[in-house]
């Protein structure tokens, strides 16, 4: 049994006259396509992919060679997701891409509706500023970048910076909702330290009504993050389909960490593996330590895995059966973003254990 495709020609038996003048009218006949309109499960075009990270540092040292920071605007190399070429997306709702900033160079201040989060891969003095508050990211760091936020970025240090940015865009074009404005280096807001750690750290935040209140928590530092999934697992924190996971939240709401996009850090323990789950939210994945595998099913049912070690980035398209197998001797440490946030705050969001 074969369902109707939508790029199929006509195989309604359609009369070849009424066909024709339906598609004078602007209109077409739903029964050809309602099978693939309104599946029974998600059938995602993305595919399970993974973009090795030393072949990925290759091309994106030598487009710091082709193009500055400055002219570029960013510097950035997109991860296409081979089911969704042309499309600059590594997921149907997910922007990802890899940025290169190099030591002494800037990437220009600008605000836009899109939000934006950043994983970063290397730096030894890379920085963001957001509305002027400069976050400093050293490896492993989760930067935010919320939607309509001056942002621009720096660096100070002597090593080549790349982080990885997982951006809303495909769901702010599917609204149309996209709006930015780019303003000079003259007009840069002042720079000044990003407190916004050891406040939360302390249970504290700007109290409502000051200037700096609109100000969230922009850092999750990597010397922050990693020992709480230690001591969440030595807490008894380990589960059959995720081994440890945990959730980055905006502590102003307890929720995920921007409206769109969720994000999370995990640990599978050495020598182990995961249950299978299939989750509706689509997925980026990237190694931090150890080495292992990412097992899961593709929109057709066969079964595809995907060697992870640290740096690499991976997708894991929606609904495929997910099973993560962290090789014996070290633990496999991994961070994630997705569009559960989306996903959630639209009622859609649904997971399924094996
Ligand atoms: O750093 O502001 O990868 O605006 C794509 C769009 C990064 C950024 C991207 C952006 C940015």
């Amino acid at each position: 049994m074969t369902a109707p495709t939508a790029s199929g020609p006509t195989s309604s038996g359609l009369p070849e006259n009424y066909a024709a003048e339906l598609d004078r009218l602007d209109m077409a006949p739903l029964w050809t396509v309602l099978a693939d309109l309104v599946p029974e499960h998600p059938r995602p075009k993305a595919v399970p992919h993974l973009w090795p990270y030393a072949t990925a540092r290759e091309v994106l040292l030598e487009s710091g060679r082709l193009i500055s920071a400055e002219k570029a605007e960013r510097r950035v190399l997109v991860l296409e997701n081979p089911g969704h070429r042309g499309e600059h997306r590594a997921t149907a709702s997910i922007y990802a891409g890899l940025q290169l900033i190099l030591p002494g160079e800037r990437a220009p201040e600008h605000r836009h509706t899109q939000s934006a989060l950043r994983f970063v891969i290397e730096s030894d003095g890379a920085y963001t500023t957001v509305e002027g508050a400069r976050v400093d990211m050293a490896p492993f760091d989760l930067v935010l970048t919320p939607r309509w936020r001056w942002h621009a970025h720096g660096h100070d240090g002597k090593q080549p910076g790349v982080w990885l940015d997982g951006l809303d865009i495909p769901m702010i074009s599917l609204f149309q909702g996209g709006f930015a404005e780019r303003i000079g280096d003259n007009e840069a807001p002042a720079r000044r330290p990003d407190v916004s750690p050891a406040m939360h750290a302390a249970g504290l935040r700007p109290a409502a009504g000051t200037a700096a209140a609109a100000h969230g928590l922009l850092h999750y530092p990597f010397a922050s993050w990693r020992p709480a999934l230690d001591a969440a697992r030595a807490a008894g924190g380990v589960e059959p389909h995720d081994g440890v996971r945990l959730e980055f939240t905006d502590p102003a709401t307890g929720g995920p960490v921007l409206p769109t996009l969720s994000a999370f850090a995990q640990l599978v323990p050495a020598g182990t593996a995961t249950r299978a789950v299939r989750r509706t939210e689509s997925a980026i994945i990237v190694g931090v330590e150890g080495r292992g595998m990412l097992e899961m099913s593709r929109a057709d049912g066969s079964r595809v895995a995907l060697a992870i070690g640290p740096r690499d980035v991976a997708v894991i398209p929606s609904w495929s059966d997910l099973s993560i197998t962290a090789e014996a001797g070290e633990d496999l440490v991994l961070f994630s973003l997705s569009d559960r946030a989306a996903q959630s705050a639209l009622g859609l969001y649904r997971e399924e254990r094996a």
